[in-house]
């Protein structure tokens, strides 16, 4: 009998990187993309002409800042404006000023996984928006938020920008949301960015830009691996391949191996063999309709209220209550 020995890794992704190119079909977490380099490229990504998704939701923001932020200080109460995910602020800084010019009480308190992020994004708000009281939280969101719910009684309004849930399947989508329902009081809203269904050509194009950012973003991926896991992998040996299916709604990407070789992760004792032209499926950009996020909101305990779109109805911004 064949004995099966347990791997022990000494980190997730040591774990996430051996499954996945382990199973059939092989796949990746796209979470994986965002080291200091795809942290860059996403910020590329994000001035490309063709990923009209920041753009959209800029769009909202500038065109809707006065209701929005009439309905985030609903009742004239103190409150926090929590962000899952900072990043720049960019977009968020539209509101924080609209708030501020009116004279609204709050405190904003960005959270993400990089000290360095809040570091940057504390001093540019220090310096643009210096009467904006300012608390960052280092952490993933849910150990930053359970902190947060603990301080005091304080109403919140919760921020998750860029469509980023879309990177989730439906199903992590509602454990997401089932776990940031049970953290909200009944007061709290949930402000959230949903990329929409369009013609399938334009999302196409977002993922998949003439001048192949998004192509460098996917293979980050496998660079990663090289440096942190002692691997070889050969970038241009791979090709980055987008599908949508406007069906379903879900963008796909690909890297696909442009021929027969193997690939040896040494800090895993392990050779990946690939097959001409199989794939490894890295990730999903989920686009939605007011029917699905009605469904999903549902499926987690939550209500929408309200939402706000851009003229050429590309993108939404909805809030959702408990
Ligand atoms: C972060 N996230 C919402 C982006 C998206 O649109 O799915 C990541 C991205 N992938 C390729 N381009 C941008």
């Amino acid at each position: 009998m064949q004995q099966e020995t347990a791997t022990t890794f000494e980190t997730q992704f040591e774990e996430e990187v051996h499954d996945g190119l382990n199973a059939f079909p092989k796949r990746l977490p796209s979470k994986y993309f965002y080291d200091e380099i795809g942290d860059k490229l996403f910020q590329d990504i994000m001035h490309m002409p063709e990923y009209y998704l920041t753009d959209a939701e800029l769009e909202i923001f500038e065109t809707h800042k006065a209701e929005i932020t009439e309905r985030f200080a609903a009742d004239g109460q103190p409150f926090n404006l929590i962000e899952l995910g900072a990043g720049d602020g960019k977009k968020t800084k539209i509101l924080l000023k609209q708030l501020s010019e009116k004279n609204i009480d709050f405190t904003y308190e960005p959270i993400d996984i990089s000290q360095n992020v809040l570091d940057g994004l504390e001093s540019s708000l220090h310096r643009e928006l210096p009467e904006v009281k300012v608390a960052t939280q280092q952490g993933t969101y849910f150990e930053a938020l359970e902190r947060i719910n603990t301080d005091d009684g304080t109403r919140k309004v919760i921020l998750f920008l860029g469509s980023n849930i879309g990177n989730l399947l439906h199903e992590q989508a509602i454990v997401f949301l089932k776990h940031v329902q049970d953290l909200m009081q009944e007061d709290d809203l949930f402000f959230v960015g949903l990329d929409q269904k369009k013609n399938p050509q334009t999302i196409l194009d977002a993922y998949n830009d003439p001048a192949g950012i998004t192509a460098e973003f996917n293979k980050n991926i496998l660079r990663r691996i090289n440096r942190e896991l002692e691997a070889n992998f050969r970038l241009d040996a791979f090709l980055h391949w987008e599908v949508y299916d406007p069906e379903t709604g879900t963008a796909k990407s690909y890297l696909v191996s442009k021929k027969r070789q193997t690939v040896e992760i040494k800090k895993l004792d392990l050779d990946v063999n690939f097959e001409a032209w199989e794939t490894i499926h890295t990730e999903i950009s989920q686009k939605y309709d007011d029917a699905t996020v009605a469904w999903l909101a549902e499926q987690s305990g939550l209500q929408v209220t309200h939402q706000f779109a851009d003229q050429a109805n590309q993108f939404k911004n909805y809030i959702f209550k408990k």
